[in-house]
């Protein structure tokens, strides 16, 4: 078969993309390795910015995320025992984040798609690139063991860390920068409501903690735990007792404990390749770089990446310029950079790394006593959280 853009992987990207090109009057077919339900059933992100609930409005999947997400106007620090509120709105000029699980988000994609009659193959075998380096790429893979081909004029990878998009391209025209933490998080959804209507970002001696949610019923917690650590190793128990000794003595009296829904250990790592561009290949999303999500940047990144991805091919279909394609790569490297400086300073303020001792304690907890004090500084978290705005090509 043929089609303008073939989009590999059916993750948030990938399916914003889908969307918002054929909200352009653009043709596209995904491909996807695994199944609607297993990417489903991936917990992964909460917070959304505003460019992000942008994007789904213009690709008109935002109904739900009006709804039932939750606007948030602040964040809460907890260092030294103590919170702190930082006034998101105020300090943004009105602007906020929405509580909505990526979950809900690729859930609304997935239906909008199918509702506008898309082609996606899921449960994609050996799916392999060709060509991209030339006007008429092509991708092949085998469903249901049948094998498939679809010409096209444009490939987006966007299938994740571990995709064969970015594999695909030769190793030396790619640059890659890489910094792995020792430790990751452990992290439990359950059906209790929330120990305080804002998120919780808690520095503590015996590590870091986060208090989330999805809804006023669904609590989304984790807790920083050694990079080597394993998921049976934590009971319910064992995980509600370490969180609530991460906690301030208020919110240890309110939190809500229940079984888990979902229990998991995602390690944290920083990753940049560039380009983003080789040919007719455009990488988008995890595919291309990954943060930390204490800064919960991931999924926004994603969303940000296929803005400006679409706005490319449109310029591209539109008037017949290669120009805003050829400026993709650098117009979303200079935003991706600076949310992997955004959320590997907000990693390294709020965790224990082997090497914090007393004196690196003492020193975070006076960055967060100056950061939650000083509008200046609580200003350029503030900017950074809410999100950068997207340039024009
Ligand atoms: P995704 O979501 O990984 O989707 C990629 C899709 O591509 C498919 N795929 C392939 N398809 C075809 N052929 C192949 N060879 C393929 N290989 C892979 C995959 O099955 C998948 O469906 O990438 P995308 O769309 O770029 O979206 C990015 C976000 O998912 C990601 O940035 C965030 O979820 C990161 N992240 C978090 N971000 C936050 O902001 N807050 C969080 O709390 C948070 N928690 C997380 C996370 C990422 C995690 N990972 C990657 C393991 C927790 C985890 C565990
Ligand atoms: C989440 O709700 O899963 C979440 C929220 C904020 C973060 C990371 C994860 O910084």
């Amino acid at each position: 078969m043929r089609t303008q853009v073939a989009i590999i992987g059916a993750g948030p990207a990938g399916l914003l993309l889908g969307q918002l090109l054929h909200e352009a009057g653009i043709d596209n077919v995904i491909v996807e390795r695994q199944s609607a339900d297993y990417v489903l059933g991936r917990i992964r992100a909460g917070v959304l910015e505003q460019v992000t609930m942008d994007l789904l409005a213009q690709a008109r999947v935002d109904a739900r995320a009006q709804a039932e997400g939750l606007p948030h106007d602040g964040i809460e620090l907890l260092f030294q025992g103590a919170r702190h509120r930082i006034d998101l709105h105020g300090l943004t000029d009105g602007r906020r984040v929405t509580v909505y699980g990526q979950t809900e988000v690729t859930r609304d994609l997935m239906a909008a798609r199918e509702a506008a009659g898309l082609h996606t193959f899921y449960n994609a075998d050996r799916v392999a690139l060709h060509d991209f380096d030339s006007a008429q790429p092509r991708v092949d893979f085998v469903q249901d063991g049948v094998a498939r081909t679809i010409d096209c004029d444009f490939i987006a990878g966007c299938d994740g860390f571990h995709g064969v998009s970015r594999a695909s391209v030769p190793p030396a025209a790619l640059q890659l920068y890489e910094k792995v933490y020792p430790f990751g998080w452990l992290g439990v959804l359950a059906d209790v409501p929330p120990v305080s209507h804002e998120l919780i970002y808690a520095n503590t001696a015996r590590g870091f903690a986060l208090c989330s949610m999805r809804s006023t019923t669904r609590s989304r917690y984790y807790v920083q735990v050694p990079v080597d650590e394993r998921v049976e190793r934590w009971s319910d128990e064992a995980f509600w007792n370490e969180l609530r000794v991460r906690l301030d003595s208020e919110a240890r009296e309110r939190l809500v404990t229940g079984p888990s829904l979902e229990k998991s250990i995602a390690p944290l790592r920083s990753f940049v390749a560039e380009p983003l561009r080789f040919g007719s290949l455009f990488l988008a999303g995890d595919a291309a770089h990954i943060v930390p999500p204490t800064g919960a940047k991931g999924l926004n990144l994603a969303a940000a990446d296929v803005g400006y991805l679409s706005r490319a091919l449109e310029i591209f279909y539109r008037e017949r310029s290669p120009s805003a394609l050829d400026r993709y790569s650098d117009l979303c490297l200079r935003r991706v950079w600076k949310a992997e400086r955004f959320s590997w300073w907000f990693t390294s303020l709020m965790h224990r790394f082997p090497d914090t001792g007393e004196f690196g304690q003492k020193i975070q907890e006076a960055e967060l006593d100056y950061l939650v004090h000083s509008p200046a500084a609580s200003t350029a978290l503030a900017e950074n959280y809410v999100g950068l705005p997207l340039e024009d090509f």
